[in-house]
């Protein structure tokens, strides 16, 4: 280590002992002080080499482990030279520290080239989480990463395992995120299109590599970068994989060749155990699953990553279940599994309703809910625009933060005309492309009662073309929603409320609405600040998929200086 950085890691040392109480309630919680470069660098993760954002070297970032009730420190310094970038704790609900959250805009001013920022929070329960970047469209550039938390030694969870291994399921594609965002963003509307390859733990391979250029450079199948991904088991031992999708886009079905899984933890939620021959995971969705390593271990097996929901474009992505006694790197002798087939809507349906809790950690929903927002999801125009909205209004980000806005008092910085609680559900026909596709833009904001149980229903609809509607996971910070119900067709507010499950639903961060369906959400607000509720598609977020929810800001402590600055918010200047 350089002495300098040795010396700003003992100072940050004694910070953090400046900082801790001296004798803490639970006697074992560590604290882990974690340095992060942010940093492009050129990388190869499907044979294709261009420019990736890095965390210290690494895309997928380092992998973050803790126990639960471990606080975590990441010193983040930002070496992107021209772009700003702030980092979400995916599934971390900041409880106490909703400065921490990492939503550019949201609860921070970015953080900008050259400095640094610290991110300080606790994981308050075990399980699979992630994080990834919250400015722009830079999740998709590589910025993203996984987070276990463990449980307590003596505690003991509702399954058994021998080993525990990590999958982050991805999306690739060869265009900068500058260069997608701003075709996004033109007038003459330039989609993403399907993404080049999928990518399991950061590799992948790009079917076109000998295409890509008369210069070799740019593509090399024989790049170690590019090898696969192995996962390497004992016979006759039981695994546990936690896994994660940062995908972009695209909704996956991961199967893992002649072996079925077990579902038993969604989200951080154990889930009553499923088993099932193939995944479906949504991007910001988490999944423990255990597998027997229990086939003929003379071979290897394919864990293959198939694109469902959308028409793909893209090959099935590959990663080898590398029996022990084989040559890790040795394919299988079949093909990969296809997965089932992409449109068959039913198939993904049918799995999402048998997510639901382990009978032994059930926590009951409230029985009624004092609100119920209806969001209609809708893909729209805006003067020629292309964009998605929800309730007729497309989401933009303010240029000051809103946690800062409502904590220091600054008014007129984002729209005070209250956002709609519903639409016009009785005469709007999900089923066709709308008369009149024009939507508005606005950055109000829903206040929500602190305390209070909110019911909030997804409904999906037709988008701009014919006989088309989309998947949208969508994904809440700061609290954790049951998953009351989902439904095909339109969500009747008379009726369908009867039928919600609030005997054993699941909580989870992030849930998807199915094309032409609802999905209906219940929590409560009891976290005070200001958290993002958003579509976690990429593209979809940023061309306006979100909506804002403040909850107890008055409780939330003094603001850190650090996220302040940018907008019409100010540091606090002192004078000596
Ligand atoms: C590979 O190249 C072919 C021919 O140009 C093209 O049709 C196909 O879409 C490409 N596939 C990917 C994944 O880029
Ligand atoms: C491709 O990568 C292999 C392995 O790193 C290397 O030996 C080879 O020279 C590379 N080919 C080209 C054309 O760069
Ligand atoms: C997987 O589950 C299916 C359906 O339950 C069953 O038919 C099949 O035999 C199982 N496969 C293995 C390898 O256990
Ligand atoms: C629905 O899911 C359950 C549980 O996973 C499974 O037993 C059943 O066969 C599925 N039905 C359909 C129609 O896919
Ligand atoms: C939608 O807005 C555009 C201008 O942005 C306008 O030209 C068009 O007439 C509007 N469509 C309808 C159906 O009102
Ligand atoms: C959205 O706004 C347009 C233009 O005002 C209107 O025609 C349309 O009915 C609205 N749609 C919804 C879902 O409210
Ligand atoms: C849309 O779906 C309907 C009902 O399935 C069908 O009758 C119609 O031909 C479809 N239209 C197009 C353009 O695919
Ligand atoms: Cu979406």
């Amino acid at each position: 280590m350089k002495s300098s950085s040795f010396f700003f890691f003992l100072f940050f040392f004694l910070l953090l002992l400046s900082l801790s109480p001296p004798s803490s309630s639970i006697a074992e919680a560590k604290t882990h002080l974690l340095k992060w470069e942010i940093k492009y660098a050129f990388k190869s993760p499907d044979c294709f080499t261009k420019l990736v954002i890095t965390i210290n070297g690494l895309s997928p970032g380092p992998t973050i482990t803790a126990t639960q009730g471990d606080t975590i420190v990441v010193v983040v310094t930002n070496l992107l030279e021209t772009e700003n970038t702030a980092i979400h704790w995916h599934g971390i609900r900041q409880i106490g520290t909703p400065w921490s959250d990492g939503t550019g805009g949201v609860t921070q001013c970015p953080i900008q080239p050259g400095d640094t920022f610290v991110y300080k929070f606790v994981v308050d329960r075990p399980g699979t989480y992630m994080y990834h970047a919250h400015y722009g469209m830079q999740r998709s550039a590589g910025l993203h990463g996984m987070i276990r938390v463990m449980v307590p030694q003596e505690t003991k969870e509702p399954f058994d395992y021998d080993y525990d291994r990590s999958i982050v399921v991805n999306d690739w594609w060869h265009k900068s995120a500058q260069e997608q965002a701003a075709g996004l963003a033109a007038l003459n509307f330039g989609w993403v299109g399907e993404p080049q390859s999928l990518l399991i733990n950061g590799r992948g391979k790009f079917i076109n590599c000998s295409l890509a250029g008369a210069n070799s450079n740019v593509c090399n199948i024989s790049n170690p970068e590019c090898s696969p991904a192995v996962i390497t088991m004992i016979p006759g031992k039981i695994y546990r994989l936690r896994i994660i999708s940062v995908s972009s886009l695209s909704a996956f079905n991961l199967e893992l060749e002649g072996h079925n899984m077990t579902i038993v933890e969604a989200d951080g939620s154990y889930v009553n155990p499923v088993a099932v021959k193939n995944l479906n995971i949504y991007s910001g969705e988490s999944y423990s699953v255990l597998i027997k390593a229990d086939q003929d271990p003379s071979r290897n097996y394919w864990v293959a990553l198939n694109v469902v929901s959308r028409k793909p474009g893209t090959p099935t992505g590959t990663a080898i279940l590398n029996y022990f006694s084989n040559h890790p790197s040795k394919s299988p002798p079949t093909r990969p599994p296809i997965g089932p087939s992409w449109n068959d809507v039913l198939y993904r349906f049918n799995q999402s309703l048998a997510i639901r809790s382990h009978p032994n950690y059930i926590e009951p929903p409230p029985r009624t809910s004092d609100r119920v927002i209806i969001f209609l999801n809708t893909q729209n125009k805006i003067n020629g625009y292309v964009k998605w909205a929800v309730n007729n209004v497309s989401f933009t980000l303010p240029d000051t933060p809103y946690l800062i806005a409502l904590k220091e008092k600054l008014t007129h910085v984002f729209s005070q005309k209250p956002a709609p609680e519903t639409y016009d559900y009785k005469s709007y026909d999900i089923g066709i492309v709308q008369p009149n596709p024009n939507a508005t833009t606005s950055n109000s904001l829903y206040k929500l009662d602190y305390g209070s149980t909110v019911d909030i229903i997804l409904q999906n609809a037709n988008t701009l073309n014919v006989n088309n509607s989309e998947t949208h996971p969508w994904h809440l910070h700061g609290h954790d929603f049951w998953v009351v119900g989902y439904g095909l067709g339109k969500f009747d507010p008379e009726s369908d409320p009867k039928r919600y499950n609030l005997v054993d639903p699941i909580k989870k961060n992030t849930v998807p609405l199915h094309p032409y369906g609802w999905t209906a959400l219940r929590f409560r607000a009891d976290n005070p600040g200001v958290w993002a509720f958003h579509c976690h598609v990429e593209a979809h977020f940023f061309m306006g998929m979100g909506v804002v929810f403040e909850t107890g800001v008055e409780k939330v402590g003094r603001l850190p200086e650090s996220i302040l600055g940018c907008g019409k918010s100010k540091k606090h200047t002192s004078y000596p």
